[in-house]
């Protein structure tokens, strides 16, 4: 028994680099509104800090101490043979409850950065001939092995999007045991690298299902109005029949429907004119549709908008008219003294209120990676433009082409996840990165990718500025590539500017075309009040009276069409361990941890409802 227990589960070597050179299949897109089994709720859990899982006790091979998930559970072999020596047991390991990062799991998981085993067992019916049995993740932060019954079925890289394992061969009728392997640590080669402003919420942070498809079925489906008023799609099948088949797309409401063949490689493309009858979405009137991919056997489902979003000169344009982005900067992590990171719908709508009620505002700029599909579908449904980016951030391994695949994987995953949202009208493909030869060709490689992908929306990317005396210049060699300027600003903040003379600052632009404020923020501990004539910085005063000035040289831009201030929320921040001030949390939220409103929220609010006051 004891070497039938050696058969250690082999790892395939290469396979980690593999998964991170092109975005996982299948995609599954709008899984979370199939029919499916949520495998949320109580797993067990333990640490391997050694990662003596993979590699055994003296590192190198696996050897007899190695974790093994064969079908058999420990205490059936600990029966039969009880000297058989195990350092490891998940099944009596401790509870949590997932999805959920594992900060919340115990008070002493909070620094913890590297391996978790996480295991639970489900039941499932026997597989039905002519169905396929998909495994999807909504998120695991930051590379990931999947085992079903003893057997590795897939890995993934990259914390923030979906991934999905056909395991119809590995189901079993009864029950089945699934575990799974999450290691936070990132290397040089990760996208984000290990140094950000953010915590590491290491751990499952999104749901983890079963869907059951037909055996050939819609795994990707992308519907949106062009801006020559069609509807378009573009249909992809996966399966042994996936060519040739005739594929319809139908929303009910609008009495439309249109259809057509897939090629050998099971896509289809297809369009028709938009009825009259269309209502476009719009952050005023957010109008979805239930919208149907019928292919055969399979009936996939989606509530879509449909608009335009264009640029014009210096202008952005929604269904034709030009906008101002009155919006502010989001983290994923919801209110509350301990957020474990588990976005949920409840959480969600709770931050954005704030946006979309609180401050009158109309756009969001999803900080600094995909957020999860929770917070998408709900700004489709609440009526707010999204900024959508992947954590190209700071000081990316330029070089490095592990580092590359990486984010054009990610940025695939996320794009193909999303583009049916209609909120989101931007793809950012970076933030705040030092200019240089190899990183304007990474990022030059990714903005390829974004408009194959989708040439539907606009492409930005956060940048920076060069300022000399009050002229702050807007020069980065990408300002070519992309359909919108964005500048992250702190004058006043990370500069010793005195907040009087900010209006003064003026800015330049090389070309003609629309600007967003992507950043601009101070930090303010809630409750901390300073009324001298000169506020200490970290006052609300400071921080109120920080955005007055910064909002008065806003309003002197003439090109400028938007903006996402730093930050909704104070958020958790390692580097930020200012005894008094930060106690590890980035103080430049607008509201506190939880939710106490400051000073300049009441400033903010108060410009975006003039400036929609004055758009209406
Ligand atoms: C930035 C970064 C953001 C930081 C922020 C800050 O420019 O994009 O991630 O949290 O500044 O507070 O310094």
């Amino acid at each position: 028994i004891f070497r039938l227990i050696l058969g250690v589960v082999a790892v395939t070597a290469g396979g980690a680099a593999a998964a991170q050179s092109k975005p996982q299949r299948p995609a599954l897109v709008a899984a979370d509104l199939r029919p499916h089994q949520s495998l949320d709720g109580p797993w067990r859990w333990s640490i391997d800090p050694y990662r003596d899982g993979f590699a055994g006790f003296h590192g190198g091979e696996p050897g007899p101490s190695t974790r093994r998930w064969q079908d058999r559970t420990i205490a059936d072999v600990e029966r039969s043979d009880p000297r058989a020596l195990f350092e490891f047991d998940l099944q009596r390991s401790p509870v949590a409850q997932l999805p959920g990062s594992w900060i919340g799991h115990a008070p002493e998981m909070r620094l913890y950065q590297g391996l978790v085993w996480y295991q639970r067992s489900f039941e499932a019916a026997s597989p039905k001939p002519g169905q396929r049995t998909m495994l999807r993740f909504g998120a695991a932060d930051y590379s990931t092995r999947v085992y079903l019954n003893g057997k590795e079925i897939g890995r993934h890289s990259g914390g923030f999007t979906p991934f999905a394992f056909d395991v119809t061969k590995a189901l079993k009728a009864g029950t089945n045991q699934i575990t799974v392997a999450v290691d936070s640590a990132r290397t040089d080669a990760d996208v984000p690298p290990p140094v950000t402003d953010w915590e590491t919420y290491g751990g499952i942070t999104r749901s983890v299902s079963l869907v059951t498809v037909p055996e050939t079925y819609v795994d990707d489906a992308w519907i949106r109005l062009t801006n020559d008023g069609r509807v378009a799609a573009t249909i992809r099948l996966d399966g042994l029949n996936q060519a040739g088949r005739t594929v319809r797309v139908r929303v009910p409401a609008l009495d439309l429907q249109f259809e057509g063949t897939t090629d050998a490689r099971g896509i289809w493309n297809g369009s028709a004119p938009a009825p009259k009858m269309l209502k476009r979405w719009s952050p005023e009137a957010p109008t979805l549709y239930d919208t149907l991919v019928e292919a055969g056997p399979d009936t996939l489902t989606d509530k879509i908008g449909f608009r335009t979003i264009e640029v014009r000169g210096d202008e952005i344009l929604l269904n034709g008219h030009s906008i101002f982005l009155r919006g502010i900067s989001m983290h994923e992590e919801e209110l509350g003294k301990n957020p474990v990171r588990a976005m949920t719908h409840t959480a969600a709508r709770a931050l954005l209120t704030e946006i979309k009620q609180g401050l009158n505002g109309n756009f969001v700029r999803l900080a600094h990676y995909p957020h999860s599909e929770v917070v998408t579908r709900l700004a489709d449904e609440m009526g707010l433009l999204v900024w959508s980016e992947i954590p190209v951030y700071w000081r990316v391994a330029w070089d490095n082409p592990e580092a590359l695949a990486a984010a054009r994987a990610m940025m695939t995953e996320n794009i193909v996840r999303d583009r049916n949202r209609a909120s989101i009208i931007l793809w950012s493909v970076a933030n705040e990165t030092p200019i240089g030869e190899a990183r304007n060709k990474f990022l030059r490689t990714l903005i390829g990718d974004v408009r194959a992908l989708d040439d539907s929306r606009l492409v930005t990317a956060a940048l920076l500025s060069r300022r000399e005396g009050d002229v702050s210049t807007i020069d980065d060699p990408l300002i070519p590539d992309l359909d919108v300027l964005a500048i992250n600003t702190y004058n006043g903040w990370y500069s010793d500017d005195r907040l009087a003379k900010l209006p003064n600052i003026s800015w330049r632009s090389p070309a003609t075309k629309p600007l967003i404020f992507s950043e601009f923020g101070a930090a303010a501990l809630a409750g901390y009040h300073d009324v001298g004539a000169d506020p200490h910085k970290f006052s609300e005063e400071f921080q109120a009276e920080y955005y007055r000035r910064t909002l008065e040289m806003a309003a002197k831009v003439p090109f400028l069409r938007g903006m996402s201030p730093w930050i909704i929320k104070d958020f958790r921040s390692p580097r930020r361990q200012h005894p008094v001030y930060q106690q590890g949390w980035n103080r430049k939220g607008l509201i506190s941890e939880t939710g106490a409103h400051k000073a300049a929220f009441d400033v903010l609010s108060e410009d975006y409802r003039r400036r929609a006051e004055a758009s209406a």
